[in-house]
């Protein structure tokens, strides 16, 4: 049926023909794939030598982003790749940056292999601009790949592509030089990627990043058999949308709008606010606590992120179908920041008594209604309420759920039941007995039919 209606839609419209764009219509179906989808949360790790400086640079505070310090006029490059001089992080302990991933909730963590600076977290044979060059020595990914997974964590590995380090690394093509410089470029990135795959067997999938400057765009032959390859290698391997263009330079979505790899990766420090924005793709959104730093920033500026709000953005994220993936930026030394622990801390408080509304968990095709986001389990019947405003009248309203035959609705924690009203075919109100609650709650109510998500969600593919 979902062919049928491909292959029509696909008449409707021109279509231009590609040799690499978009290799699948429609949502992947295998279990590696239902898996990430029902993640819910997850941990993303910026880490580099940039957490060295941790965003200033001989007293003085850099403006951009921590992990960006090199690119600042007033430091030599040759000055901040002497970081890896200082690279020794006495205090990294792979098995508590789990323990703290673990006890937020966290299903999955993605990882900084190699930032745009260059500098390898793990020894790669094809540059000496790696850990083991470092007063460290050893392999960061290892431990950490090896920890999270022992803690149930899968691990997802983050690349840059561009390398501001490696000497082949051009932002654009446009001398014959160039083009043989780049293509020393292409096979030590390809190089590294296989190593990658091979020493991190477990990973799940890679995270690419620094992908849209012009040499690389250009490079869509190239990039596509890349992805062959890596794929065969690792069966199942999951690539969001950013890692190649197709062969008109188009990126995310090809030159017919079809997205590109497994899901949608564009979904940074912002969150979609309707279903109609995610197009029916799997996505998930990477945020950071302050305004724009990933990497360790001494003094973080501007507005930091509390944890209900974090949580809220969680439940907005699982309620449109999607995960929610903070950012932590580990310092220099290896440890992690008290603020970033206090927050793991009070998101895993949360998610320990509500998790059942977060993992495994979807868009219910439900009317958003103002006291906050409905959820409704893949697998089950249950549709969730994740309350975060409580209105003055004390009844929550449920709109288009006429067809779905609420039976019953009580409070996840303590499984107090509520009173339900009935209003009409299609709206019931759901009486709650306390207000002053402190903390985001959730109602759950067990329905006959479950509501309309999957009929919904095939209405925009
Ligand atoms: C707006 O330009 C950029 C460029 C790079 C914004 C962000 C980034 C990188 N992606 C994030 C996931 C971080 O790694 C950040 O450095």
């Amino acid at each position: 049926m979902m062919l049928f209606l491909g292959v029509a839609c696909a008449q409707d419209k021109e279509q231009v023909k590609l040799i690499h764009g978009s290799h699948r219509v429609g949502k992947r179906t295998d279990e590696v794939m239902q898996k990430w989808r029902g993640y819910g949360l997850g941990q993303f790790i910026h880490w580099g030598l940039y957490a060295i400086p941790g965003g200033e640079w001989n007293g003085k505070p850099y403006d951009g982003a921590a992990e960006w310090i090199r690119s600042w006029n007033g430091i030599p490059n040759s000055t901040y790749d002497s970081l890896i001089y200082k690279f020794n992080p006495v205090n990294f302990n792979p098995e508590e940056w789990a323990g703290i991933a673990k006890n937020m909730g966290a299903k999955y963590v993605t990882i900084t292999t190699k930032h745009h600076d260059g500098f390898c977290l793990w020894p790669s044979k094809y540059t000496s601009y790696t850990v083991a060059k470092s007063p460290w020595k050893k392999d960061v990914i290892g431990p950490l790949v090896d920890a999270y997974n022992k803690a149930g964590i899968d691990v997802i590995l983050y690349f840059s592509i561009m390398d501001w380090n490696h000497p082949g690394w051009r932002y654009d093509i446009k001398t014959k030089s160039d083009s043989i410089a780049f293509e020393g470029f292409k096979k030590f990135t390809r190089n590294q990627l296989i190593e990658l795959l091979t020493r991190y067997p477990t990973a799940k999938g890679l995270w690419f990043d620094g992908t849209w400057d012009k040499s690389w765009v250009k490079q869509s032959e190239f990039a596509d058999e890349l992805e062959t390859e890596m794929r065969k290698l690792r069966p199942g391997l999951i690539i969001g949308s950013r890692f190649r263009a197709d062969e008109f330079g188009k990126r995310h979505f090809d030159s017919n709008h079809v997205l590109m790899g497994d899901y949608e990766q564009g979904w940074e420090r912002k969150l979609p606010n309707k279903i109609e924005d995610v197009h029916g793709n799997d996505w998930d959104c990477v945020m950071t606590v302050p305004e724009n730093q990933w990497g360790y920033n001494k003094a973080w500026k501007g507005h930091i992120k509390t944890s209900n709000e974090l949580i809220e953005m969680t439940a907005k994220a699982v309620s449109l179908g999607g995960s929610f993936v903070l950012n932590f930026g580990p310092k220099g030394d290896g440890s992690i920041r008290e603020e970033e622990k206090k927050l793991a801390a009070e998101i895993g408080d949360w998610m320990k008594v509500n998790n059942e509304a977060i993992y495994n968990c979807e868009y219910a095709g439900l009317e958003k209604q103002d006291w906050g986001y409905f959820t409704k389990s893949r697998n089950t019947n249950k549709v969730y309420m994740i309350v975060f405003n409580v209105p003055v009248s004390g009844s929550l309203l449920v709109k288009q759920g006429g067809h779905m035959g609420i039976t019953q609705g009580y409070l996840l924690e303590g499984k107090k039941q509520l009173s339900i009203e009935k209003i009409d075919g299609n709206t019931s109100a759901i009486h709650i007995p306390t207000v002053g609650q402190k903390q985001p709650f959730v109602i759950v109510l067990e329905t006959e039919k479950g509501s309309g998500a999957k009929e919904d969600i095939n209405k925009h593919i």
